[in-house]
């Protein structure tokens, strides 16, 4: 039985009693991303993996054109209509399956009348990717049970065309990418802007991926992200001035980056600090350079090497495109302070949320210890700790007979 709620059956049973149908289960992970970060709406490189951690969903269909939704950690449920689906704040997380069954049904799959029963074990809002977990496994479910035969990719584009459109979070792809394509050992190596992938495996054996979750609330998130997106379209305008053909800041490479710096500083870019907008431009560039390069050392078991990227893309991150904040920092500091650790990044959007740190098997321990004390010191607050496996991308479950 892979779901790790004993009553959970009861529950489920209780909110959807019906004999319309027999219940369907289906699990979605969440992502980690190991390197490439703010690069994905910039057309570069990203290096996620899936996670064991992720969202169950327990759907049955029913016999009339009513969707219901409903969690274990709300006792609110959420009715709305199968032809009336619109987004509305009080639908809350519901939203986010309402955006898929929106989007499907304007691409001519129609959802049929559901109780979806949603349950999960990642930290929300954390930049593991709950929300695109929520709307793979939506968009696999409907799939499944319309047989309307699209692949992975189409459903991981409509996920995020889905929190884009209808959720209104103008996100890059590779969350609803790598919740969808994701394979146990692999981490995916992606070119947001073609699309094209690579699974490469992750030679680790002797190390764990070690998640800290500063428990700092993401309160700039939002806002920042939307500014640093404003600020890379400033200088891809620029950039396309006298590089016509290139569509995305990630396309330059870094030996071009002095001639584009040198463009960026004396043409400016209105609106904008042209310092500004030259250290967010070279994060994009080198970081999407290091995303790819990393991809190659994991395949060819270069820890080391690998993990001195991971320290490189903090740095950036922290120093040019500034979306670290005192809590990611802290966390980042200790882990690099700490007996065993072969590199440590913040990973998502920043500004709270997690990192990601690689860390010698037999130091975990030590290491989770050593980075617990120090944070607590610097900040006041106390992380809490996953140490991950990298697991499948969205999939269906065995059926549970009721
Ligand atoms: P997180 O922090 O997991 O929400 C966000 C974006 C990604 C990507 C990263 C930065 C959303 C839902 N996702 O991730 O597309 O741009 O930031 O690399 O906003
Ligand atoms: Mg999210």
């Amino acid at each position: 039985m892979p779901i790790p709620w004993p009553n959970l059956l009861d529950h489920i049973l209780a909110f959807s009693p019906g004999d319309t149908g027999e219940l369907r289960a289906y699990f979605a992970p969440g992502r980690v991303n190991l390197i490439g970060e703010h690069t994905d709406y910039n057309g570069g490189y990203v290096l996620p993996a899936a996670l064991t951690m992720g969202t169950w969903l327990v759907v049955r269909p029913r016999a009339d054109r009513r969707l219901r939704f409903a969690t274990t950690f709300s006792h609110h449920v959420v009715e709305v209509d199968a032809d009336d689906v619109q987004f509305r704040p009080e639908q809350d997380f519901a939203n986010y399956p309402l955006g898929v069954i929106d989007v499907l049904g304007r691409r001519g799959v129609e959802a049929p009348g559901m109780d979806l029963f949603f349950f999960g074990n990642l930290p929300i809002g954390a930049g593991l990717s709950s929300s695109a977990s929520v709307e793979v496994v939506t968009a696999f479910a409907i799939n499944d049970l319309t047989g309307a035969g699209l692949d992975r990719e189409s459903l991981a584009v409509i996920a995020q065309q889905a929190e884009n459109e209808f959720v209104g979070v103008n996100c890059g792809v590779m969350d609803q990418f790598s919740v969808a394509m994701g394979k146990k050992d692999m981490a995916l190596s992606l070119n947001c802007l073609t699309l094209a992938y690579e699974l490469v495996p992750v030679h680790s054996e002797g190390y764990r991926l070690v998640i800290a979750n500063s428990n700092a609330p993401r309160k700039l998130a939002g806002s920042k992200y939307n500014e640093r997106r404003a600020e890379c379209e400033a200088a891809l305008a620029v950039i396309k001035r006298r590089f016509p053909d290139v569509q995305a800041l990630a396309e330059i490479e870094p030996s071009q980056w002095s001639e584009v710096e040198a463009l960026l500083r004396t043409e400016g870019a209105p609106g904008f600090e042209a310092e500004v907008v030259v250290r967010r431009a070279r994060h994009v560039i080198m970081e999407s350079h290091r995303a790819r390069e990393a991809a190659r050392l994991l395949a060819d078991g270069n820890i080391e090497a690998f993990g001195e990227l991971m320290n490189a893309s903090h740095r950036s991150l922290r120093d040019d495109y500034e979306v670290t904040g005192e809590a990611l920092d802290a966390l980042v500091e200790a882990a690099w302070s700490a007996e065993g650790c072969i590199g440590s990044r913040m990973t998502g959007a920043g500004f709270g949320g997690c990192t990601v740190s690689l860390v010698r098997d037999d130091a975990v321990e030590a290491f989770t210890n050593h980075v617990q004390a120090a944070y607590q010191r610097a900040t006041g607050r106390s992380p809490s700790f996953y140490v991950t496996d990298i697991g499948d991308g969205v999939h269906a479950l065995p059926a549970l007979d009721a």
